[in-house]
């Protein structure tokens, strides 16, 4: 238990929800504060005072230091709590996960996010996280979409290869892919049936106790 810390969440939303698995996964539990996203309680002057981006996750330290990001809370977290280890033991295992990280994220969650914050309906004018205020682009939208298809090809070649995206040991990669597919389903995206190497590192995840928080 860290009851010197505080993390600011939001139970619906993907972002958040990478930081809690990796949370879980370190068998760690951080006293939590919930952020409603969807009456922009994130633009307010309270939740601004704690991280200006207007973001979460966020992570305040027992000093009052704020971690607004996953990659500053996740790099945070493996260093005061070494194991099990998520973002790897050797160098070049760290580097390797630290890459397909870096894929999940830029290749999946944000052409996911690109999708869905550029179509729904209730992220008109908030085409982007932040505290300013973006149109909505609808061939962003489209752009994405198969800009996710693309990313879950990338993921089921790698994954025939190796059984987890950094090699050999479940990481913080896999944690950011998991979140890119089930973050899918909101725009009714999913890996093809024939993607059967995807969909069994999917069906595996989902088993964890990690996958539920
Ligand atoms: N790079 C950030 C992205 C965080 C992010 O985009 N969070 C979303 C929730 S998924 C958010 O706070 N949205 C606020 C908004 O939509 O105004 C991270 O992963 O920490």
């Amino acid at each position: 238990m860290m009851d010197d810390h505080i993390f600011y969440d939001c139970a619906t939303a993907p972002s958040p929800r990478r930081a809690r698995i990796f949370i879980a996964e370190k068998g760690l539990e951080v006293p939590t504060i919930q952020i409603d996203l969807r009456s922009g309680e994130q633009l307010g002057e309270a939740f601004r005072a704690v991280n200006p981006r207007c973001t979460v996750p966020a992570l305040k330290l027992p000093d009052g230091t704020v971690l607004g990001d996953n990659a500053s809370i996740a790099r945070y977290l493996e260093e005061i709590r070494p194991k099990p280890a998520l973002m790897g033991i050797t160098p070049v295992e760290k580097a390797r996960i630290a890459e397909w990280n870096a894929i999940a994220e830029f290749d999946g969650l944000l052409a996911m996010a690109e999708t869905v914050r550029n179509s729904l309906k209730g992220m008109k004018g908030r085409a982007l996280t932040g505290p300013k205020n973006y149109d909505q682009i609808p061939a962003l939208a489209e752009r994405g979409r198969a800009r996710v298809a693309h990313f879950f090809e990338t993921a089921d070649r790698r994954l025939n290869e190796a059984p987890y995206l950094g090699g050999d040991h479940y990481s913080i990669a896999d944690i950011t892919a998991f979140v890119v597919v089930e973050f899918a389903a909101w725009v009714k995206l999913s890996p093809d049936e024939s993607q059967s190497a995807l969909i069994e590192w999917h069906q595996a995840l989902a088993a964890r106790p990690s996958a539920k928080v």
